[in-house]
């Protein structure tokens, strides 16, 4: 029973001091003029891919950075660096997600200019990274067509703390068994508002939506929602 007791301590304690480092982060992000986007998923539902597609679009209109979250490899880093914006990788080396100290630490190697929108591809897990707060304005949430219509039902908190879903892959739908009606259906008890972007982020389809979106992104100073 004791034992129990410290652990929701040692937990509460932990999410706390990470709100604190969330809140300087978000600071910082304002005194950059960033707006700050969290994109969440499975292992390769496709975020790298989004991030390409969308920095070779947008990267003529407005300044990205990118901050990249793995366990091991620079390998995701060196994809971004590809497209000449500035991405600083981060190696979690075994942790499940990134946390507000580790974006933190990254964020001084970033160029101390503005920065429009910065990215911050987390490590590739759809349960722990909802639960910590890194300082951004929105999480998103990937899901991709391959991993099955019932991801939302199965791991909802990811998607309840998210302020839009996209839903890659698209292309490969008529491969799959992925069941539109029941994702729809799932979700609407989930977040009955969510916006869901139906994307390929390989092949371009449905991202001029996702565009859009990124645009009426509000900067309210707020945390965005955190669920455990
Ligand atoms: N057909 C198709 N393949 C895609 C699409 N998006 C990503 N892929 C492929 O899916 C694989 C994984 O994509 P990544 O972008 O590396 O996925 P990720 O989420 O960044 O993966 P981790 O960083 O390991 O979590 C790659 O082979 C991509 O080419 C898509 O829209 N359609
Ligand atoms: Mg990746």
């Amino acid at each position: 029973m004791r034992r129990a007791v410290i652990k929701v301590k040692l937990v509460t304690n932990i999410l706390r001091a990470n709100e604190d480092m969330a809140s300087r982060n978000r600071e910082i992000f304002r005194e950059k003029g960033s707006k700050v986007v969290n994109l969440i998923s499975s292992p390769g539902a496709g975020k790298t891919t989004l991030l390409e597609t969308t920095i070779r679009t947008l990267k003529n209109h407005l300044t990205i950075g990118v901050i990249e979250g793995d366990l091991m490899t620079t390998r995701d880093g060196e994809r971004i660096a590809a497209l000449e914006v500035p991405v600083v990788q981060i190696n979690t080396r075994g942790g499940c997600h990134l946390d507000a100290n580790m974006v933190h630490k990254a964020l001084t190697e970033l160029p101390s200019g503005k920065l429009d929108l910065i990215f911050i591809e987390n490590v590739g897990n759809l349960v722990c990274p909802s639960a910590f707060d890194l300082g951004e304005d929105k999480k998103v949430v990937i899901l991709s067509v391959t991993e099955g219509s019932d991801k939302p039902a199965k791991y909802p908190t990811t998607f309840e703390g998210a302020a839009a879903c996209l839903l890659n892959k698209i292309d490969l739908l008529p491969y799959t068994n992925f069941n539109l009606r029941e994702f729809y259906e799932d979700l609407k008890t989930i977040k009955p508002d969510l916006p869901v972007f139906e994307v390929s982020a390989l092949t371009g389809q449905g991202m001029e939506a996702w565009y859009g979106w990124l645009t009426t992104i509000d900067v309210t100073g707020e945390p965005s929602p955190c669920r455990t």
